[in-house]
């Protein structure tokens, strides 16, 4: 909650100035990339089970002597996270744990990419973690499956893992015909049908020929769309794994090797880990990237975007972005450092260094500094009021515009210098309704930064 300790109202010719003073900051709404604000999430496997999209991702932790390897991936068990909107996401909690499996090892720190999919009424969640029982196992990973009657939960893990695999990041694709598939990874990319029971594996293991021979590849993903199966994995083409996919006519291969999906990181984040899904007739693409950790990868943050066809089925390249998708309410926080586009004056920094979970500000350098952030729903009843909370180092104006830089005003708002936080409004403002491109454009004054911006 907001703490407002004082208000001020200054008179300007022809705008009547609102600043709120605030000292504690509220919280920020969940919405674009990263869309998981509360703790580090990779490898997002997400499922459209009724009318919301639930994302199932590994649960990065940060390794300490004594609990995991430090510098390497570290997690001990898993969230699910729902949404209705792709923008206002729920925490359920946590689903599955290392202590809670009875054929985990408990201080594996090892519970990496999973997957859930739904089969008459049962969920089943798969997940690959390190096995207590090495002599029984070996030293590889093993995969479980844990039950439930929800979605979000709670699972009951199984007493053993699935006989006959070894390895990581389990796929499950169940064909229109309802055979189920589970694809895994272990340098190479591994199939096997799998029981009704969904349980036990129904045929031999496949090694799905074809696919790059260097470079690690790992993270299957499978799906079927206007009879094109899909097979897409993150592959270390040159430096780091970028998404790729190959396609054929049976689930069980073979697939010719066809595209690139996402190029690979251009900040270095070693891994990226995916998963496609079509909802409210929308294809999206979950991935992941470094964004709260950009010092250290292995601490990890999920992301969205729209995904698009062409017409001889190829997937089109999806270029990150921050903004992600989904629509943004206009009478919420918007956070514009998840900019669609951004000016060269300007540029985003975290709130904090100490605490990237707080997220980001934007900077504002000189006049003519701008940034675009898109798709924002007005609603019909009109609004009466804009305030944003800002801190900048001069007096100055800023222009807040739809469509482009040059766009309708929708207000333009006075800036004071101020040494601490602000929140600053105008209620001389412009009509406007309905999904709207909103763009902020600097244009007098420097060293302005802003948090969010809100409609009322
Ligand atoms: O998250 C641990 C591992 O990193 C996953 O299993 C891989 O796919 C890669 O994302």
């Amino acid at each position: 909650m907001k703490n407002l300790h004082k208000i001020i109202a200054v008179k300007h010719p022809g705008v009547l100035l609102l600043i709120f003073l605030v000292t504690v900051l509220s919280k920020h709404a969940f919405s674009q990339n990263p869309f998981i604000r509360n703790q580090f999430t990779a490898d997002p496997t997400a499922r459209v089970f009724g009318d919301r999209v639930y994302v199932y991702p590994s649960h990065d932790i940060l390794a300490q002597p004594g609990k995991g390897r430090v510098g390497w991936f570290c997690m001990e068990d898993y969230h699910v996270f729902s949404s209705a909107n792709l923008t206002d996401w729920t925490d359920h909690g946590m689903i599955v744990s290392q202590t809670k499996v009875p054929w985990a090892n408990p201080t594996g720190y090892s519970m990496w990419a999973p997957d859930c999919i739904e089969r008459n009424g049962k969920y089943y969640f798969y997940f690959p973690t390190l096995p207590k029982d090495t002599t029984l196992y070996g030293r590889s990973f093993g995969i479980g499956v844990a039950v439930s009657d929800n979605p979000a939960g709670p699972f009951i893990p199984e007493p053993e893992p699935i006989k006959g695999v070894k390895g990581i990041d389990p796929n499950i694709f169940i064909d229109k015909d309802g055979q189920a598939y589970l694809y895994w990874s272990q340098g190479n990319i591994y199939v096997a049908k799998l029981k009704d029971n969904m349980k036990e594996l129904a045929s031999e293991v496949v090694t799905i020929p074809n696919l790059p021979t260097k470079g690690l590849k790992e993270g299957p993903f499978v799906f079927e769309r206007n009879g094109i199966y899909y097979l897409t994995y993150p592959h270390v083409e040159n430096k780091t794994e970028r998404l790729e996919y190959a396609i054929g006519d049976n689930p069980m291969g073979p697939f010719k090797v066809t595209g690139v999906i996402m190029d690979e990181s251009p900040t270095g984040c070693w891994t990226n880990h995916h998963s496609i899904i079509q909802y409210k007739k929308q294809w999206y693409l979950f991935y992941h990237h470094n964004d709260y950790s950009p010092k250290f990868d292995k601490a990890r943050s999920v992301r969205l975007d729209s995904l698009s066809f062409n017409a001889d089925g190829t997937i089109q390249k999806v270029i990150p972005t921050l903004r992600g998708a989904g629509v943004t309410n206009a009478r919420t926080e918007i956070q514009i450092d998840r900019y669609s586009k951004i000016d060269e004056r300007a540029s985003i920094a975290f709130l904090d260094t100490a605490d990237t979970f707080k997220g980001w500000k934007t900077q504002f350098r000189e006049p003519g500094a701008w940034v675009q952030y898109n798709t924002v729903d007005f609603g019909s009843q009109p609004i009466k009021k804009v305030i944003f909370k800002m801190l900048a180092e001069q007096d100055g104006t800023i222009e807040i515009r739809t469509g482009s830089t040059t766009g309708p005003l929708l207000s333009t708002v006075i800036i004071r210098k101020t040494n601490q936080w602000m929140i600053v409004g105008s209620d001389d403002i412009k009509k406007t309704s309905g999904v709207q491109n909103l763009f902020m454009v600097l244009k007098e004054g420097k060293a302005l930064e802003i948090d969010w911006i809100r409609f009322e």
